[in-house]
């Protein structure tokens, strides 16, 4: 039997990924693309975005990146789609359902496809936590580049 798991720069300069990033609440997403970008460079990924490695697309808000994500991974050009969202609790019940539809969504596209899907979603009571999570304290942003990395190495060799 073997132990298989994906690494971090194997040939990272011919990955080809799609960043979906939700533009509602862009303080906090904005600053999470940021860190992602900062990890790719720094792992040798071409992170420009007239560059033939990442396609960025911007999406209105959460609800939306999944339907995006799933028809970037069903065209089959990318080796891993990172989803960039922030979901902040406001004093109603949208928080519950955006927040539901978005991470459901985006397990859906990486099941139904076998591409990886990277679940790059804030979902904090206020923005201050967010903003930790954005930047101000540590930038989830490089953990969700790292995932994307370790992942699209892995599925090469399962
Ligand atoms: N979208 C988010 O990305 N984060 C939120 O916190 C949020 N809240 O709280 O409303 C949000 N709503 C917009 C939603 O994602 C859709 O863009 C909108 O409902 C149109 O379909």
């Amino acid at each position: 039997m073997a132990t298989f798991e994906g690494t971090y720069n194997d040939n990272t300069q011919a990955l080809k990924l799609a960043i979906v990033i939700g533009r509602f609440n862009d303080l906090v997403t904005s600053k999470l693309l940021a860190g992602c970008q900062d990890c790719l460079r720094r792992h040798g990924v071409d992170t420009d975005p007239e560059g033939t490695q990442i396609d960025y697309i911007w999406v209105p808000g959460c609800f939306e990146i999944s339907l995006v994500a799933k028809k970037l991974a069903d065209s089959g050009k990318y080796n891993a789609i990172i989803c960039l969202g922030a979901v902040i609790r406001g004093d109603t019940p949208h928080f519950d359902y955006v927040a539901a539809e978005v991470s459901k969504g985006v397990a859906a596209a990486a099941f139904q496809t076998g591409v990886p899907v990277i679940f790059g979603v804030l979902t904090t009571d206020t923005m201050q936590q967010a903003l930790e999570r954005a930047g101000i304290k540590n930038n989830l942003g490089w953990g969700y580049a790292l995932s994307a990395l370790e992942m699209a190495s892995l599925m090469g060799k399962i």
